[in-house]
């Protein structure tokens, strides 16, 4: 476990091969039930690189309206399937203190996506964690303050890496610049898949 900066904890490999091949046929199985879509950035529309889908009681979406959460898939109207145990468990290992999640959002990236620099600032309880799932290629993921413009720093996050974000980094800028080829055991054709696992609403 490495602590990168107050309240931004790096666990490597804290996944091993089986459990991140078991949760990627989970993702599978949530992928065949909720289909990846292509987000559009609010007011320009401009497409996402990466594609989305969502599990949980709630999912993250963007289109030209806005970001939000909401409890149906953005183009086949279904509830997001649920979140698997094994996500549920890998919370409570690392973010036992906040209440349970409400939303895993699944990005998919293709071996030339990226996701710019970001805060992650549409949920209500910003008390609580987001936990982050690495999966398949190993991806340059940078990371600053909570403004824009504050000095970032980058590391490389591995097949079974956990990222939380949290405390004093919970509204950190952060991204992903790139993915490094050849790097994928696990999701064919150099892709990779990240999880994040949120809080959205206010316990009680
Ligand atoms: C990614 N991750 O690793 C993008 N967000 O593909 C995120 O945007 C992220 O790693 C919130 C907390 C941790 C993260
Ligand atoms: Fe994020």
């Amino acid at each position: 476990m490495i602590t990168l900066q107050p309240g931004l904890i790096h666990h490597p490999g804290l996944l091993d091969r089986a459990a991140q091949a078991a949760l990627l046929d989970a993702i599978r199985n949530i992928v065949r039930a909720s289909p990846l879509f292509t987000p559009v950035m609010p007011k320009t529309g401009k497409p996402f690189t990466v594609r989305m889908t969502n599990c949980g009681p709630l999912g993250w979406v963007s289109d030209q309206a806005g970001y939000r959460y909401q409890p149906q898939h953005p183009v086949t109207g279904t509830p997001w399937p649920a979140i698997p145990a094994s996500l549920l468990d890998l919370w409570q290992r690392v973010a036992a203190a906040a209440p349970p999640p409400e939303a895993c959002l699944v990005n998919y990236y293709a071996a030339n996506a990226r996701m710019g620099l970001h805060q992650d600032r549409d949920e209500a309880d910003l008390s609580a964690p987001v936990v982050s799932i690495s999966l398949g290629a190993t991806a340059l993921f940078r990371y600053g303050g909570v403004s824009r413009t504050d000095p970032t720093r980058s590391i490389r996050l591995s097949s079974g890496d956990v990222v939380v974000i949290g405390g004093a980094s919970r509204l950190a800028f952060h991204g992903i610049d790139r993915l490094f080829p050849g790097t994928s055991t696990l999701v064919p054709e150099d892709g990779r898949v990240n999880l994040t696992l949120r809080r959205v609403t206010l316990p009680g």
